[in-house]
């Protein structure tokens, strides 16, 4: 670039850098940063003790719909048998929502009378 050219363009840099542009043309994008979603409600899945169901059959649900290891599931099982109620897992609604229906399914076709229900966290 020659001198001229520098003289002549400088002063073009200059007023859009006082501008806060970078000399592209606009497309309208927002940059302004701000938070957009909400957090979203959690859901305690809980699971009830009865006379009936077999200890394995709640320990294999913990592991197959609450991803539980079998020590994990053997402790939450006896948890629910002695206490009577246990938490398997926090979740968002539509996750909850969805194991406990898994749950009701699982214990109907099986004709296990286990029961399963959410609460807000
Ligand atoms: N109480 C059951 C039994 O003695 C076992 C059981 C545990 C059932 C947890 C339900 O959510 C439950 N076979």
């Amino acid at each position: 670039m020659s001198d001229d050219q520098i003289k002549k363009t400088l002063p073009l840099i200059m007023a859009n850098r006082r501008a806060g542009d970078d000399g592209q043309e606009e497309r309208g994008v927002a940059t302004k940063t701000r938070a957009k979603t909400k957090k979203p409600s959690m859901y305690r899945v809980l699971l009830m003790n009865d006379d009936y169901t077999p200890m394995e059959f709640v320990v294999s649900i913990l592991m197959n719909i609450f991803n539980k290891s079998p020590e994990d599931a053997t402790r939450i099982m006896l948890s629910v048998h002695q206490t009577g109620i246990g938490t398997c897992g926090v979740y968002t609604f539509e996750i909850a929502e969805t194991k406990v229906a898994l749950v009701m399914d699982a214990a109907k076709r099986n004709q296990h009378p286990l029961q399963c229900t959410l609460e807000k966290a």
